[in-house]
This record gives structure tokens, sequence and C-alpha cells, in this order.
């Protein structure tokens, strides 16, 4: 068992209820299975920090997000030492945590934390479908002589949930096979992306989604030259621009029920990655205070 450090307080707001806050900010420095560049332990802590330099004030909405009510929850005290049993500590307590009320961002550590997320989700809803954002497709059933592998995180929700994933440009032949058979995973692959991405594009996204999505986002769907802090690097990638694009039609086109930001590794000495994933994670609590909460 290891306990974590301090949690500084998203955006550096004063500390507030769960209950009269709409955000929930929960950080998972989850890492065991990553098998390139090692940190994402250290993801959350370091977006947190970052966003203490945000500007509260955000132009494109013209609002400010933060008076939705944030609140960080303090580090789970994750058995970090015992990948299954860290990963049932996820699930427990997301199941109790999500509701109809709430929005729940969780900060990640490696992937795996949204296979015991989605494991709550899939509990608690009876339909909703995930959009993956990544440059890998993490169907494999199982890596490096595990399934809880990051490379796995999202083999079992797609045996009952539909997926679609955006920005895949990694696969292996094993997982292409296992997406051939199913009927519930939809791929936007990098390569087509980058000949069209357009309102178009977009739309045809949102048809393939049920009408409650669940986010996770792993920033290497980002082009590394814009999203360096990565843990397994890709190039090619989509941009700062596009991912804002889909994440604001979804929220305006669709009822989020909750997102989590995985694979954060952040390189000493370049604070510009942190800020970018704090500024990300702010952008999509602007779009769900704009968007989710119209009467
Ligand atoms: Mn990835």
């Amino acid at each position: 068992m290891q306990q974590y450090r301090y949690t500084p307080s998203f955006g550096g707001l004063p500390s507030r209820n769960p209950e009269d806050s709409k955000v929930l900010i929960i950080s998972c420095p989850l890492e065991t299975t990553t098998t390139y560049k090692k940190g994402t332990r250290e993801g959350p802590q370091a977006i947190l920090l970052a966003s203490y330099n945000l500007e509260l004030y955000d132009e494109e909405l013209d609002d400010i997000p933060a008076e939705v009510g944030i609140y960080t929850h303090p580090d789970l005290s994750l058995s970090l030492g015992n990948l299954k049993k860290a990963l049932e500590e996820i699930e427990n307590f997301t199941f109790n945590i999500i509701d109809y009320k709430h929005f729940p961002v969780f900060l990640g550590g490696e992937h795996t934390i949204t296979k015991a997320i989605l494991r709550a989700y899939t509990k608690k809803y009876d339909s909703f479908s995930i959009l993956h954002l990544d440059a890998h497709s993490d169907l494999r059933g199982e890596y490096e002589g595990t399934e809880n592998s990051h490379a796995c995180a999202l083999r079992e929700a797609s045996e009952k949930i539909k997926i679609v994933q955006v920005g895949i440009r990694s696969m292996s032949e094993e997982e292409k096979d296992y997406v051939k058979e199913r009927e519930n995973i939809k791929i936007y692959f990098d390569y087509k992306l980058q000949e069209k991405f357009d309102a178009f594009v977009v739309e045809d996204i949102l048809k393939n989604l049920e009408e409650e999505v669940y986010i996770t986002l792993d920033f290497d769907v980002f082009n590394p030259s814009e999203m360096p802090a990565v843990g397994t690097p890709e190039p090619g990638g989509l941009s700062w621009y596009q991912v804002l694009y889909l994440l604001r039609e979804v929220f305006k086109n669709k009822k989020v029920i909750g997102a989590d930001f995985v694979e954060f590794s952040p390189i000493p000495g370049l604070v510009y990655p942190d800020y970018m994933a704090a500024r990300l994670i702010y952008k999509t609590i602007g779009y769900y205070k704009k968007y989710s909460l119209r009467a």
C-alpha cells in the first residue's frame, strides 16, 4: 500500500463540497504495466499543478466553466503493489460516485484504469457507448502475460458495449481480426482522418454513438509535436482543434456520463504538455457546463 502525496485542487480553486459540485475530478495514479516510457503515475499530480495557471474565463464559450462547481477528490489510496486489488478499488469507488447528477473526470495513470471504471459503468448504466480517442486500439486479449495491461484496456468492455475509436494508428493483426468479427466496434483510423476531418466525418462518428456516451481519451491521440508527454508516442495523430471540435459536438448532441484522460506521462522540465492536459480537461468541463446543463 502506497499512500500518495497531497492532491492539489483543480484550477487552484477553493475546496468545496462534492454535493454542491457538478464536476468531480478523481486522480488514479496507477502504473504497473507500462511497457515503453514510464511516468504515468506522476500524471494526475502534474496536471493538477499545471491547472493552477489556467485562465478561468474561456473566450470561446464566453463563460467561466469553474462556476459549475469543481470538486477535486483526494487521491485514491490504491493498492499499487497489487494490480487486481487496485482495479477493484477503482471499480468500487467509481460505482459509488457515478450518478446522473455529477460529471466524473478521471485522471490517469495508465489506461488500465478505464477497464475498472467501465466495469462500474456497465453495472450502473443499461445502455451507453464509449468514445475512445487513442493512437492504439487497446483491444488485445492479453499482453506480456496479463489481461490487465494498458494494451488491453478496452477489450473487456468491447465484449459488451459499443465502442467508437478515433485516431487509431497502431494495432496488431490479432486486434484487426477481433474487430472484424464484431459489429459493435467502429474504428476511425488516423490515416483516413488526415485525408478528411470535417463536419460530415464528425456527424458520422456521432451517428455511431448511443445517446449516452462515456469518453476515454489517451493523450497519445494527439500528434506528439503538440503532446509529447505520453507513455507510447506514435507519429501522426489529431490536432488540438480537431479534438476540441469532436468533443464540443459530442457534448452538444449526446449525454456524456463521464470521461477519463489517461497515459499522461510528464517530461521533467517541459511544462507545456502539463498545461495542455489541464486546458483540455478545463475545455471539457466548459463544454459540459455549456451544453449538458442547458435547461
Ligand atoms: Mn494509446
